[in-house]
Formats: C-alpha cells, structure tokens, sequence
C-alpha cells in the first residue's frame, strides 16, 4: 500500500475520507522535493514559494541534513531523558554557542517552544523577579500567531483560531503590535507584568514589517521594567530575513529566544528555548520535559541545518535576493490592478491584493500561480505570502518573478 503509487485525486480522497478536516490545502498532492523544486504525484515540477512556512529554508532535502539524518537513525533514535546520550551535549554546545546564549531546552513543535517560554518566563518572574505566585502578566500583539495550544490561542485575536476551545488561560494583556507607545502604557499600568511576547516580523498576520527602531525600543523598555523581552523567532528566523535573527537588523539580544521550522530544515520536528543563566536556571529537574526533547536525531539534524545556513550565507542570500524580488515587483505593482503593495525583508514576503479580505481573489491568483509552475497560499484573505528556501539562484528567482508577472498580467477575476 505506502510504496504504490496514487494519483493526485486518490490522495485528496483519502485525506478527506479518513483525514479531520482542519485545513483547506490547495489543490495540489506533491510528492518529491529537492532544493528550491516540488514535484506533484502527476511529476509536474513547481517552484516551491511557501518553503513549509519557513521551515524548508535549506531547500527540500538537503544532502547535509539527509545524510546526517539517515546516519543517526540507523544508530540511535530516541533514549528519551531518562538517560544521557551522546549527541545532546554537542548539539546544546553548539547551537548556544551559535546564538549566543548560555543554555537550551530541546523541545519539538514551535508551540511547544512557545508555551515553554511562557512557563520560563513565569517562573522566572515568582522566583528571581518575586511577583506574587499565580500573578504574573504577560505582554502579547494584538494579530499575533504563536502556535495552536489552548493556551496560545487563549491569548489570539483570530476567532477562527480560537472559538469555542475555552475556557482560556489567563495571564495575558494585548497591546497594538508596532505601537511603542501602547507598549510603554502597558508596562506601566499593568500590574506584575514577566514577559513581552512578540514576533519581529508578524508572519501569519501578513508579514507586518515594524517600524525601524521597535524592537531596539521595545526592548529598552522592558530592561526599563524589568520585563523579559521573549523574542518568537520560529518563522522569521534561521536567516529568512536577511539576517540570521530578524532581531539582529536592530543588534536586539532577547531574553529568551525560541527557535523552531528550519532549525531541522524541514526534515524533522526540531524546536528550542535559549536563556541566559540568570533565567534558564529556574527550572528544575523534573519541572519540565517532553519524551522526544532532545533526541539524539534531532540533535544531529539541529548542527546540520545550522551548518548549512552558514557555509552556504543564506542570510547574505535571503537579504541580497529579497532586494532584487521587492524592487521588481513594486515597479511591476505600479502597473497591475491587482497588487496593492509589496512588503517584507529578506525572503519573507507578501503582495497586498487589491481585493477585500474576504474575496477569493487571493486563493484563485494562487491556483493560478500553481497552474503556471509556482506555489504559494494566502495567509489572511487577500495577502499572498511570498517565501521560498533560501538557497534559491537569481536565475531561479528571476523566472519565479516572471511566473507572478505573468500570472498577475493574465488573471481576469
Ligand atoms: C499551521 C500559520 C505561519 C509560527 C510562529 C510559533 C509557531 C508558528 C511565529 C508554532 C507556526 C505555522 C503553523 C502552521 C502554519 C504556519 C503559520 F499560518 F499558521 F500562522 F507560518 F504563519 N510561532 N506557524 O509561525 O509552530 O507548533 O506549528 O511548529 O498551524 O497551519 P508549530
């Protein structure tokens, strides 16, 4: 049954008969990957323009990762916590070293890393900061996407996201994302506040870009009040946005940084939470876990993709090709209906279409985006997220541009 092959519209049937209905795919089964390329179960090839969210920016398939993958898990897979094992010392080494950061807590999912942070920095905030136990607020942005936990979406302004999973947790206060001044109110109205939650470019939102100087700012604040700047990096990330961090085109050090998608570049569930002592040190053994945090294949997929991000300069790449894709598409957004604005940094972008958010104009524009060769997926209506692997060539990057052009040009709603 697995090895034979099906047909695209066997696929769908499966997933809709014997598959829960929590996501509306495009209509598209792929069914091999490589670099900057998808393949349908028909074998007709894309451009990959999505990159699993961010979480692909290797490319499909990296060799570097396969190869270190296939080795370990023909090795040692899973000892869970309960024992030491030889790759978790190494891998924690290397990536705080790489961030910058005193130590790690291996986790699996983004969410996961989220909800770790939130207990981090609650912690932190009874135990070292002495906010009374149960007390503790923590600062979020209105649009946020963190994950799909209960508590997550407790603090989500999405409806979809969140109707009728209460009750919600309590603990969160919302304030206007790039809204310095909103920030700043909250800080000091609200009472014990631990943490401000944030992500440097709202991804799912629709790549909102802040104003230059936020996050430097937004962090000068919390060191003002003594608040723990968590910094949620898991889509803009692991060199997406032209930088390895996007916190690092305002030379911001958060407080906690959580990591996820890319740091296995695709090719397994891989997230983490990196401190300094002063905060990491409240957790306790037996206060937190998770059975595959940590695994020794996680571990080894981890220093792999990281390797790849710097020995092949994808941020240099992600910054100097998002230029080229920006300036290309505002100029052609002049002359098209259609688009309404470009934006973004690095290779995390989006075009703004010239629709209300609940037109199909989007979704069409990207069945017909797949139809000549390229995927991408709206994310909220009528914005269209822009995204494919960092390793993408100009040449490919120019032929994926004249794919959207020509797209764009011949769409008739
Ligand atoms: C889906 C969105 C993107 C994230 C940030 C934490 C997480 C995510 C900034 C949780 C995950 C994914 C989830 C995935 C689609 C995708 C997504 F559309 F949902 F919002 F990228 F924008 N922080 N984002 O973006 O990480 O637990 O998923 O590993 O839920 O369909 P996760």
């Amino acid at each position: 049954m697995v090895s034979e092959k099906i047909s695209s519209a066997e696929a769908i049937a499966l997933e809709d008969r014997y598959g829960a209905h929590n996501y509306h795919p495009l209509p598209v089964v792929l069914s091999k990957g490589q670099g900057v390329y998808v393949w349908d179960a028909e074998g007709k090839k894309y451009y990959d323009f999505l990159s699993a969210y961010s979480a692909v920016n290797q490319g499909h398939c990296h060799p570097d990762i396969v190869g270190a993958m296939a080795d370990q898990i023909q090795t040692l897979t899973l000892t869970s916590r309960a024992f030491y094992n030889d790759m978790l010392g190494k891998y924690e080494k290397y990536i705080t070293e790489y961030f910058g950061f005193d130590k790690v807590l291996p986790m699996n999912t983004g969410a996961e890393a989220v909800e770790t942070a939130i207990k981090l920095c609650r912690k932190w905030a009874y135990e070292v900061r002495g906010i009374n136990e149960n007390e503790a607020n923590i600062i979020v942005c209105e649009n946020n996407f963190h994950g799909r936990t209960t508590t997550i979406i407790s603090f989500s302004n999405d409806e979809v996201a969140r109707k009728n999973f209460g009750p919600y947790t309590d603990g969160f206060v919302k304030v206007e994302y790039d809204n310095l001044a909103a920030l700043e109110a909250a800080l000091e109205n609200t009472p014990n506040v631990a943490g401000f939650l944030v992500e440097p470019i709202q991804g799912e939102a629709g790549v909102y870009v802040p104003s230059e100087g936020y996050l430097a700012k937004a962090k000068e604040l919390c060191e003002k009040h003594n608040v723990l700047f968590i910094a949620d990096e898991v889509q803009t990330g692991i060199a997406r946005t032209g930088q390895l961090l996007a916190v690092n085109h305002e030379n911001v050090h958060p407080d906690i940084l959580v990591l996820g998608k890319a740091l296995s570049g695709g090719a397994y569930p891989v997230s983490a939470v990196l401190a300094d002592d002063s905060v990491m040190n409240v957790i306790k053994p037996g206060q937190h876990g998770s059975t595959f945090g940590g695994n020794p294949v996680a571990a080894r997929v981890a220093i792999a993709a990281l390797e790849v991000v710097k020995n092949e300069h994808l941020a240099e790449n992600a910054e100097r090709l998002g230029q080229i894709f920006r300036s290309e598409l505002s100029k052609f957004a002049e002359g098209n209906d259609f688009i309404t604005l470009v934006r973004g940094k690095g290779l995390l972008n989006a075009i703004v279409v010239n629709d209300t958010e609940d037109s199909s104009t989007a979704w069409d524009l990207c069945v017909q985006l797949k139809e000549n060769g390229l995927l991408a997926k709206p994310t909220h209506g009528n914005i269209i997220r822009f995204a494919p692997p960092l390793v993408m060539n100009e040449e490919q990057l120019m032929d994926c541009i004249s794919i959207i052009k020509r797209t764009f040009s011949e769409f008739v709603k």
